[in-house]
């Protein structure tokens, strides 16, 4: 286990519904820190751009569509092993199979609308926070 950096996303879901506090006061009872925080809202290219890995599947278009339909929370998150406690934390992709205790289950809907993104692995990670956060200097 060491350090790590992970790029979450309160996705428009969970900022609509009033959720954003609760996920924010989840996080804060974790072991994770939240170290950088953005509200926006996402332009189409931004969405466009951050999801690119899933362009060819079918879901692209509506996940794009759901991703700039309102504003986001934008945040890193960091704490030992932070990618993989802040994806246990969040859950499966699909809401309707989170176990309880989960992010998505407590907050998301389905498989599209789930409440939160989490980065999975180290080097998307870095790519993520970058996208977000160009320039950040996190210790
Ligand atoms: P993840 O967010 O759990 O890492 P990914 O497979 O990276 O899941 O998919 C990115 C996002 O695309 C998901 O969080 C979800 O919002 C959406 N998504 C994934 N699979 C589907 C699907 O089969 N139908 C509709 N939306 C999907
Ligand atoms: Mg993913």
């Amino acid at each position: 286990m060491s350090k790590q950096n992970t790029l979450a996303i309160l996705k428009p879901d969970t900022v609509a519904a009033g959720n954003a506090g609760k996920v924010i006061s989840v996080i804060e009872d974790s072991p994770l820190e939240i170290v950088a925080m953005r509200f926006l809202k996402l332009s189409l290219n931004q969405a466009k751009g951050f999801y690119a890995v899933h362009k060819k599947r079918p879901f692209f278009k509506d996940l794009c569509r759901f991703m700039t339909s309102g504003p986001v929370v934008v945040m890193v998150l960091q704490g030992e092993d932070a990618i993989a406690t802040w994806r246990d934390m969040m859950g499966p992709t699909n809401s309707k199979e989170a176990p309880k205790g989960t992010i998505r289950r407590a907050f998301g809907t389905d498989i599209e609308r789930n409440a939160v993104h989490g980065s999975d692995a180290p080097e998307t990670a870095a790519e993520e926070i970058g996208y977000f956060f160009p320039g950040i200097d996190l210790v």
